[in-house]
């Protein structure tokens, strides 16, 4: 078959893309959705690659497809499809996806105001408030997120040296907070980000081999983003980012995986409790609410148990057709 048909429905969370296929994907094969996310990756990245980059996708865009659970205490399973790969856990495309699966009827959660959902890096219990028939908010409580590196250093061909942590929130990010050679990610424009970013995560990775490893995960192996802080818009909010992910994109939300790294990497170095808030403005000043729910240890790292909440907005219903032998671009391109 020369022609692929994808129902799928867009919203946005707190600026940033989701678009849900809802008809049209694989059937995959695993006990687990990691097993899932591995046999997707293998045998049908175009797919990812055909709804996520241009001409149907754009470089920010960031989709999920959703799949019965594994256990029967669980209501549903997902796979997140963006421009950066398949990324094991990703806090948007979470509150995006459960916002539409609600408001369109997709899932039945067990208990109401709750869904026990499996990601890739684990299960993610959700709270969700629908008062009629749109949701207000949603809450993700994330799986356990740590600091893994302290104090690391990179150099910057425009910058010059820089100090960074590295810490774990459902992906690796490398957290370059204000310092002598950076002003902060309110001083520059996110194309200037997007540049700095993908000459330092190549530099990182490639300096720091094998040595940002899940250690319940061995295929979470990388740094994989970079997480930019800055000063907030709104001075009652705690922090502001700008988050790197893919090759060209910064997250226009605040980032769920990313604000679970930086509320654990703050954590880390004394600068959160159990029980401490964290509202994490976005680049364009749309913001999440973070807690710290849980102190825990992950395989014996000392690490959290993060809640991010936010909302999302759904605006349309796309049917996106693939036609892999007519269409030269069916697999979508990035410039
Ligand atoms: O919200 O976790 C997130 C995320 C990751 C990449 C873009 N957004």
């Amino acid at each position: 078959m020369a022609v692929h048909v994808f129902k799928c429905i867009d919203a946005h969370t707190c600026g940033n893309p989701v678009r849900l296929v809802k008809e049209g994907a694989p059937d995959l094969i695993g006990q687990t959705m990691e097993e899932k996310r591995q046999h997707f990756m293998r045998d049908y990245d175009w797919i990812r690659r055909g709804l996520m980059f241009e001409p149907r996708g754009h470089d920010m865009m960031s989709g999920s497809i959703l799949y019965p659970p594994h256990k029967k205490e669980n209501d549903v399973a997902i796979l997140f499809i963006e421009t950066s790969g398949c990324l094991p856990m990703c806090g948007h495309g979470t509150i995006g996806t459960m916002t539409i699966a609600l408001e369109e009827g997709l899932i039945q959660p067990k208990t109401p105001g709750r869904i026990r959902l499996e990601t890739p890096a684990g299960l993610v219990k959700i709270d969700y408030h629908k008062p009629k028939d749109k949701v207000e908010w949603v809450k993700i409580t994330n799986v356990p997120s740590f600091m893994a590196s302290e104090n690391l250093k990179v150099d910057s061909s425009v910058l010059g040296e820089l100090h960074f942590d590295v810490a774990y929130g459902g992906n690796f990010y490398a957290i370059i907070d204000e310092q002598e050679n950076f002003s902060g990610m309110h001083n520059y424009s996110a194309g200037e980000l997007v540049s700095l970013s993908q000459e330092l995560r190549k530099k990182i990775n490639t300096k720091y081999p094998g040595r940002f490893v899940h250690p319940q995960n061995p295929n979470i192996n990388k740094v994989s983003h970079i997480l930019w802080t800055g000063q907030p818009l709104d001075p009652s909010s705690n922090g502001r980012n700008a988050v790197f992910y893919g090759d060209k994109a910064i997250d226009r939300s605040p980032c769920g995986t990313g604000t679970s790294a930086r509320m654990a990497q703050l954590h880390a170095k004394g600068q959160l409790s159990l029980g401490d808030e964290y509202i994490h403005e976005s680049y364009i000043g749309s913001t999440f609410k973070g807690k710290v729910e849980q102190e825990t240890l992950i395989s014996g790292i000392k690490g959290i148990i993060p809640s991010i909440k936010g909302w999302a907005k759904v605006y349309g219903r796309n049917t996106i057709t693939i036609d892999t032998e007519d269409d030269p671009y069916a697999h979508g391109f990035q410039v």
